[in-house]
């Protein structure tokens, strides 16, 4: 027994000569968390991170996992491709054995394959465009929906409760939201006439030539595919030039910032978003612990703090970090979060679509039945 530990030791000793690691290496295990944690979408990489340290801190609380003490390493992508591709990188380098993240589509999407060769777990809480699970990597799930679902659900509202005859479709060109603007088209079906598709380019301050062109058209509604500091200046503008068309758009909207920044303009939009958990002990639970530690969770908060704890049972479950044998376990189980029960399928999707209509009323969210 005494042998085969020393033996043990001295192949693990000569692996780190190799590929360089360090004694903290073989004390802590490492997990990422990864989104944009500077800049204008900066509140979702933070609400990301802090409910993954959450999860970190509670498992660490109780002795960790595999008689090791859980590290968080803490990942800004800036929402920005390039960036998120040397965030996985340095999280491969740094030795971590999982990721919570990214936010962005155009963020995992790219990452995902990083991931996927260091044999990490990657399992993100809010990226939404389709193709993320469809690159046939094995190592990687969600625990949000999808954007033809949410596509789907947008459009079937916009038919059943604003019965448009013609609307305007705008997006702001990222996989995200271009992605959901074309669900949205295709699920809206003939019916309704689409009289204007097009992008805008994101941090543009003035939306005023593109909402203009569309008020030519006279749509009674728009879509808009992308994200909550756009979608405020679009509606403010939209105000400014008389055009007081309802905006229907998709998760990246749904945060209390978009209602801070766009103030009373915001009052009548309708978001695609996952229902309220606040119900579930489990999320109340959650919620209490991360306002002591944080304030207000952000809206995928949650979907985070699940992620976490999905990768770490797995660990836990499977007495490993080796990337493929926790992923098995996480496509073969089912997992209690403080969401609810989360199964993925095939392609490490989860199995409930949770896309409900939510109007912005009163400066607030409110769940339509
Ligand atoms: N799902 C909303 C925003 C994150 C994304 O790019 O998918």
């Amino acid at each position: 027994m005494v042998q085969r530990s020393g033996f043990s030791l001295a192949i693990c000793a000569a692996a780190c000569l190799m590929v360089g690691c360090t004694t903290q290496d073989h004390k802590v295990i490492r997990i990422g968390a990864a989104g944009p944690m500077t800049g204008d979408q900066s509140k979702m990489g933070i609400d990301l991170r802090n409910a993954a340290e959450l999860a970190v801190s509670e498992w660490n609380e109780k002795g960790g996992v595999l008689g090791k003490k859980i590290e968080l390493l803490a990942g800004d992508d800036q929402a920005d491709p390039k960036q998120a591709v040397s965030i996985a990188n340095k999280f491969i380098n740094q030795k971590a054995v999982a990721v919570v993240g990214h936010w962005n589509s155009s963020c995992s999407i790219p990452a995902a394959k990083y991931y996927n060769d260091a044999n990490m777990v990657m399992i993100s809480p809010a990226t939404t465009n389709p193709q993320f699970t469809l690159q046939g990597l094995k190592n990687v799930f969600r625990v949000c929906g999808t954007d033809d679902q949410q596509g789907k659900v947008a459009a079937e509202f916009v038919l059943r409760s604003l019965k448009p005859k013609k609307v305007a479709v705008i997006h702001d060109k990222t996989a995200y939201g271009q992605g959901l603007a074309d669900y949205f088209k295709k699920a809206l079906g003939t019916g309704t006439e689409v009289v204007y598709f097009g992008g805008i380019v994101q941090r543009d301050p003035d939306y005023k030539a593109v909402l203009t062109a569309i008020k030519e058209k006279k749509p009674e509604a728009f879509f808009f595919g992308g994200i909550y500091p756009e979608a405020a200046r679009l509606v403010r503008q939209a105000k400014e030039l008389g055009l007081t068309i309802p905006m229907v758009t998709g998760d990246g909207v749904y945060d209390p910032t978009f209602i801070n920044i766009a103030g009373k303009a915001a009052e009548g939009t309708y978001v695609t978003f996952g229902k309220d958990p606040s119900g579930l002990s489990t999320a109340k639970t959650f919620n209490e612990r991360y306002r002591a530690k944080y304030g207000e969770p952000g809206p995928y908060s949650i979907y985070a703090y699940d992620a976490a704890n999905i990768i770490l049972t797995a660990i836990k479950e499977t007495g490993t970090t080796e990337g493929t044998k926790v992923a098995e376990y996480i496509a073969k189980n089912t997992f209690t979060g403080a969401f609810g029960d989360i199964s993925f399928d095939k392609n490490g999707d989860v199995t409930k679509a949770p896309y409900v209509v939510w109007e912005v009323k009163g400066g607030t969210f409110k769940q339509l039945p």
